[in-house]
């Protein structure tokens, strides 16, 4: 206490510093945003000296260092998770404190950067942060999107999306280098990449590591011929169209349009990176061709791609390695993940507009496809089909180039995000490329930080496993497994439910105050957020609230539960906004039904976010995790919410099923055809309506759905949703209603004996170790990137903040 007393001194100093010298007010005009950003810059003068003795030790002890491309970047807010990886966390809210400031609103104050869609964007923060704390030499490089993921409102008619600014105030955790900065080439375009650092902070460590973001700029600020000429329209034309490469993320599942950009966007900020990665090679006196020693290059999914061709290029065009060097360089340095087998989300981009954009990149990929071909044929002798399905070219009506075959071929490892998908890769999608090269295929399954997902989002939680089983959890997670001899103590079990009933008082009186909606917090809360999206069939869980509904009103006595959805739509994504409007509607009709209080709640939390996260996952008593088997590649909310404590109900897909190996299958409601008999239905010519016949239950909710009873009476507004579920059923919704009903069951069962769910939610926490980021980094870094820890020794002399 008397450290954080004379270190919470020195914050207060700080503090007030800033408010003067950053903020340039005075106490009595200072806005809560102004106290928020001299906390913030308080904190970040404490972490620079951890950043900047980092960057010297990489650069004097010329490390082996682990690059990570990647689009999409989900941070959440900084503020909470730096004090806490700094230690600061007490000294925060005393400096706070005595300046009549309360820290949970300063740190509400923090707008989070949502340069991400989900789980892919969300997974590269958390590996960064694992990346940080393991002290590994590593830079995360990415875009830095002016306008983040869109804001979703939601109202009666489902989800209303508008822009997020989230730099309009100001970003306090970022650097501008310009003096790293490149030009691409782009068509007949060159454009700068501008160089924008933040900093990674390890947990317990001197290690900062660098997140650095490309922000797009023109080459000249406007065009003086025009101005002169008196076009002053023109005149800025050019750097209008440069800047908005950086202008905005794309949402994935999006239809077509926009898609030239988007492809602007990877080369951009791809060739960006390579280029900064010769600068530090020369820049360390090392050789052009010892690029793979220096670098281990690795692609969060095919949205880079592109840098098979583009390390190429550089290395033949620019620094005059010839093709046999620069191949063994770029396919010795590179390596990719996937992250689903969805077809419709593996990109593939016309040859056409290839040519327009990237004509020597393309050129170079023809020559990579003809020389990998003929060693396939080779291999596969008048095989002429095998040698379509491999090409890097897609041959049709319209030729295209296939960024996940490229991204395969230019590799030394590949790996898929959890076992299951990692073998549905090898089987399926990329079952002849692993035939050529089995050595090559692998799997890291997906994890979490602790840090944020546990020690930041869920306090109370962390108290208590710091007084029963220490405080090493944070950077072991496996010493969870410590909760052992607990686990049957009546005393501590209902210690942990105080625990757990902590978080959803929590998440309760947000929904009162931000919504206005009044839950109980003893009700079971059954939570499904995540995307939506068809294949996580967010709408097998809206007809099992509607069956619910007219179960109560027919008079049965259910224990009381709340529904609680969160996600985003796609905003081109019809059905799946439809979806939303669906549970929107479903949740009008039941929250004001008087028949329901006290039995159902249904509640939407608009805009999802990893804020929102952080509040949510420590109050889930079930997660829902009902994807069509096969589909979801591995799910990491799954994981944050068992880790907090939550009891799953799920397929076996994803992670999901080495959570149920962890936990146990007595602390798991399974239900649901698997991955492989999904696939026989649809061999032996699925159709749901033999599966509705069959189940008079669900066909009184469809029924009830169509009579508009959730809309209204617009009996029309989800015709496109109940066509597509009793007509097709893409993602086999109608095959596991019914073992999904008898599941739910189950849990009802198991909900009434309070200390049988106490019991079943500790053994989900105790066994989570395994889904740590920092398991899924350390075999990433020992297996497939080589690159080892160093330990960053804090220099004497830095400046005091
Ligand atoms: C997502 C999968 C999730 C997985 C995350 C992180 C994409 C393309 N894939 O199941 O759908 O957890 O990636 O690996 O966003």
């Amino acid at each position: 206490m008397r450290m954080a007393s004379a270190e919470s001194k020195a914050l207060v100093e700080s503090m007030q510093r800033h408010l003067f010298f950053s903020q340039a007010k005075s106490a009595s005009l200072a806005t809560r945003h102004d106290h928020y950003r001299c906390l913030a810059l308080a904190v970040r003068d404490r972490l620079l000296r951890n950043w900047v003795d980092t960057a010297d030790t990489y650069t004097r002890e010329h490390v082996r260092t682990a690059t990570y491309l990647s689009a999409e970047y989900l941070l959440g807010p900084h503020l909470e998770n730096n004090l806490v990886n700094l230690g600061l966390v007490e000294a925060a809210r005393q400096a706070c404190t005595s300046l009549g400031l309360n820290l949970q609103e300063l740190i509400a104050e923090e707008p989070e950067p949502g340069l991400g869609n989900g789980g892919l964007g969300r997974l590269a923060a958390c590996f960064q942060e694992s990346m940080a704390t393991l002290e590994l030499p590593a830079i995360g490089y990415g875009i830095r999107y002016e306008f983040g993921i869109f804001r979703q409102q939601i109202t009666p008619h489902g989800q209303v999306e508008s822009t997020d600014p989230w730099l309009a105030q100001g970003n306090p955790w970022e650097v501008i280098r310009p003096e790293w900065s490149y030009p691409v080439q782009i068509g007949e375009h060159t454009v700068i990449g501008v160089a924008y650092d933040t900093p990674i902070l390890g947990y317990g460590v001197n290690t900062a590591n660098t997140l650095r973001l490309w922000s797009a700029v023109a080459p000249e600020a406007f065009d003086f011929a025009s101005f002169n000429a008196g076009d002053y329209t023109r005149a800025v034309l050019r750097k209008m169209q440069s800047e908005t490469l950086s202008k905005v993320l794309y949402p994935n599942d999006e239809l077509d349009q926009g898609k030239r950009l988007r492809l602007s966007q990877q080369i951009f900020f791809v060739s960006c990176s390579l280029q900064e990665m010769f600068r530090i090679l020369r820049g360390q006196g090392l050789e052009v061709t010892e690029f793979h020693h220096k670098f281990a290059v690795q692609l969060n999914d095919t949205h880079p791609a592109i840098a098979v061709a583009e390390l190429m290029r550089l290395l033949m065009d620019v620094h005059g390695v010839d093709w046999d060097t620069a191949w063994s360089i770029t396919t010795a340095s590179i390596s990719y993940t996937n992250h689903t087998l969805l077809p419709e989300a593996l990109e593939t981009w016309g040859v056409e507009l290839f040519e327009q954009l990237l004509p020597r990149q393309l050129e170079i990929i023809y020559e990579i496809n003809s020389r990998f071909l003929r060693m396939a044929r080779i291999r596969y002798p008048g095989d002429f089909q095998i040698l379509q399905r491999i090409s890097l070219i897609e041959e049709g009506p319209q030729r295209r180039v296939r960024m996940a075959n490229l991204a395969v071929v230019g590799s030394h490892h590949v790996n898929g995000v959890a076992e299951l998908h990692s073998t549905l890769l090898k089987q399926h999608l990329f079952a002849d490329l692993a035939r050529i090269w089995p050595e090559r295929f692998t799997n890291v399954t997906n994890g979490v930080t602790p840090r944020r997902w546990l020690a930041v989002a869920n306090p109370p939680l962390a108290t208590l496993l710091d007084e029963v089983i220490g405080e090493r959890w944070r950077t072991h997670l496996e010493e969870l497994e410590g909760l052992a001899p607990y686990a049957d103590d009546p005393a501590f079990l209902e210690r942990w439910q105080a625990v757990r009933d902590l978080g959803k008082q929590r998440l309760a009186q947000y929904m009162r105050k931000e919504l206005g909606v009044l839950v109980d917090h003893t009700s079971l809360f059954d939570v499904q957020v995540k995307r939506i999206h068809e294949y996580k069939r967010q709408h097998l869980a809206a007809l099992q609230i509607v069956e619910r509904y007219l179960r109560i009103r027919e008079g049965e006595n259910l224990p009381p539960r709340t529904f609680v959805f969160g996600g985003k739509a796609a905003p081109g994504y019809a059905i799946a906004k439809l979806i939303i409007r669906l549970l929107v509607g479903i949740a009008d009709v039941v929250n004001m039904d008087p028949a329901m209080d006290g039995r159902l709640k249904v509640v939407f939390l608009p805009n999802f976010s990893v804020s929102l996260g952080q509040l949510v996952y420590p109050a889930v008593d079930l997660s829902e995790q009902i994807s069509t088997a096969g589909k979801e590649a591995s799910g990491t909310g799954n994981m944050k919410m068992a880790l907090n404590g939550a009891v799953t109900i799920g397929t076996l897909d994803g992670a999901n099923i080495e959570i149920r190996d962890c936990v146990g299958a007595e602390n798991f409601f399974l239900f649901g055809h698997t991955a492989e008999q999904i696939e026989q239905l649809g061999h032996s010519g699925y159709h749901p309506m033999p599966w509705i016949e069959q189940d008079p239950v669900v066909r009184q909710a469809l029924e009830l759905i169509g009579s508009g009873y959730f809309s209204e009476g617009d009996g029309e507004l989800f015709h496109p949703l109940l066509a597509s579920l009793t007509s097709h059923d893409p993602f086999r919704v109608m095959a596991d209603v019914s073992d999904y009903r008898r599941a739910q069951n189950e849990v009802d069962e198991a909900w009434i004996n309070r200390s049988r769910w106490a019991r079943m939610s500790l053994h989900n926490t105790m066994k989570c170790g395994f889904f740590s980021s920092d398991r899924s980094i350390a075999d990433y870094a020992e297996r497939i990137w080589k690159v080892a820890p160093v330990r960053v020794q804090a220099s004497a002399d830095a400046p005091v903040p």
